[in-house]
Order: structure tokens, then sequence, then C-alpha cells
């Protein structure tokens, strides 16, 4: 295939990527804001090279007229979690979606059924309709979710693949078996303190909203031009600030919305 037909072949690919990244970007995010800790951690995408294309169509035999159709994962989106109990859920968000703006043509379970050389993820295919300046076109697409643990480890196991074109040495796949196990207990006991670990995410996150908040009360009070009180608020912030307690922060802020409502009040009128 020429190299033109390929950048035109590949077009939609692009665009699903780009499309997914962002819609599943917008999810983390705004489940972060609503729940004051991630559901997820990081959403990466990519359209595979030609080269893999090639590879993969070569080992599975798959004319490359038939590529768009036989392979799942030209276009791949990846999904990082911090716990296993998260990807249940982000599954969960994506098959509520499932006829609506995606399709889902396949679940792959390698979590539940880990694979031999000890990959674990859970995939889910899905067909993605785009329209392009080329007109509209239905894509296949991988979306794989793993958590932090289990993506080292796939992250580390493929560059191995790569260099040893798939013979990895015994020795090798031995202690890659190893991380595995490694990556699976991490997981596990991740998962044990997961409501203390998301606990001190909500406080951090409660931390910094009230100080973005109460920065921003000060930057209005020294807006109306009332200086030097903008000045000691700014003091009285600061010293608590330091001893960090939430609960005195976060009555100091109401106490602070509060003054800066009278002094909005009083330039109006
Ligand atoms: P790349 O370079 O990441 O794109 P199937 O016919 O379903 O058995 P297929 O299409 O290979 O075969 O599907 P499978 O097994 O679900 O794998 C799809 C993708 O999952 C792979 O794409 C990898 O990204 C990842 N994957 C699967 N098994 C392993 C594994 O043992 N180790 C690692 N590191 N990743 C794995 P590609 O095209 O193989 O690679």
């Amino acid at each position: 295939m020429e190299t033109l037909q390929w950048k035109k072949k590949l077009i939609p690919y692009e665009q699903a990527v780009r499309e997914l990244e962002v819609k599943f970007q917008n999810i983390a995010h705004q489940y972060q804001v609503l729940n004051q800790h991630s559901l997820i951690e990081l959403v990466t995408g990519r359209v595979k090279t030609i080269s893999s294309i090639l590879e993969k169509a070569r080992k599975k035999d798959i004319p490359l007229s038939a590529i768009s159709e036989k392979i799942e994962d030209i276009a791949g989106i990846r999904i990082i979690c911090q716990f296993v109990e998260d990807i249940d859920k982000v599954v969960h968000l994506i098959r509520e979606r499932n006829g609506k703006d995606l399709w889902i043509v396949e679940e792959k379970d390698y979590i539940e059924n880990t694979k031999a050389s000890g990959y674990r993820s859970y995939h889910i295919i899905i067909q993605y309709p785009v329209y392009t300046a080329i007109g509209e076109k239905k894509v296949l697409a991988e979306i794989q979710i793993r958590t932090l643990a289990m993506n080292f480890w796939a992250i580390i196991e493929h560059s191995l693949q790569y260099k040893y074109k798939q013979n990895i040495p015994k020795e090798i796949s031995k202690r890659l078996l190893n991380a595995a196990e490694a990556a699976f207990k991490l997981d596990k006991e991740m998962s044990m303190i997961r409501n203390e670990i998301i606990e001190a995410q909500e406080l951090f996150q409660l931390k910094s909203d009230i100080i973005a908040d109460i920065v921003k009360n000060i930057e209005n009070l020294h807006g109306t031009g009332n200086l030097t009180e903008a000045e000691d608020i700014q003091r009285q912030f600061l010293k608590l600030w330091r001893e960090g307690n939430i609960e005195k922060l976060k009555k100091f802020n109401q106490q602070l919305d509060m003054i800066v409502q009278i002094y909005d009040v009083q330039s109006l009128s």
C-alpha cells in the first residue's frame, strides 16, 4: 500500500483516538471534581504504527484489504486506574454508553483470566463512528483498562518482547512471571487500604480547594480597594495555613465569604 493511501486510511483512527481520549479525560476530570478522588489516573491513546499493523497482519495471516475489520486495535485507548476496584466502575461507565456514542463488540477479561505471560488488563473492543473530512466511518478501537501496577508490568514486558522479538529467554520470562505476581500482590495490598488512601486523597483535595477559595477571596478584597484589611486577612490566613488545620481554614473561609459579600453589596449601592 502506498504511503498516501496509508495516511488516508489512518485518518479516521487518528480522529477516533483524539475524540476518545478527550471523552475519557473529561470523565476523569468530572469524577475528580465531584468525588474529590480520582477514578481514572491517566488516559492515553495511540494509533498503531504502520510497521506494527503490517507485523500483526503477517502474524495472523490477515490480507491487507481486511485489516480494518480484522485488526481491532489500530486505534487504542489506555485507561489507567489506581485500584482494581476502579476498573469495574470504568467498565460500567463504558457499558452505559453502549449504543449511544459507541458500540461494544467484545470484552476480554485478562484480569480474571490472566494470560500465560502474566499479562493482566481488561479490554473492551468497540465500534466507534467518526465524521471526518473524507466522510463517515465506523472504526474498531480497543480500550485497555488496567491499574498502575498492571501498566508498569505490561510496559516493561512489552519492551522486552520487542527486544527479543517474542523469544524472551527463559530466565527473563521467569523473572517477568515473578514480577507479575508481585504486581498482583501490590494491587491486592493497595485494595486492602483503599479506603484509607481515598480518605487521604479527599482530604488533600478538600484542603487545596479551600486554600484556592481563600486566595480568590483575598484577591477580590484587594480588588475592592480595601488593602489594609486584605493584608491583615492575608497574615491571618498564612498563620492558619502553617497550622494546617482544615476545620479552622474552612471556618476562616466562611467568614471571608461574608466579608467579601458585604464589600460587594457596598460597592453596588
Ligand atoms: P501493541 O504493540 O501493544 O499494539 P487475539 O486474537 O484476540 O488473541 P490480539 O489481537 O493480539 O489477539 O488480542 P490480545 O491478545 O487481546 O492483545 C491485544 C493487545 O493487548 C496487544 O496488542 C497488547 O497491547 C496487549 N497484550 C496482550 N497480551 C499481552 C502480553 O502478554 N504482554 C503485553 N505487554 N501486552 C499484551 P499488540 O498488537 O500485541 O501489541
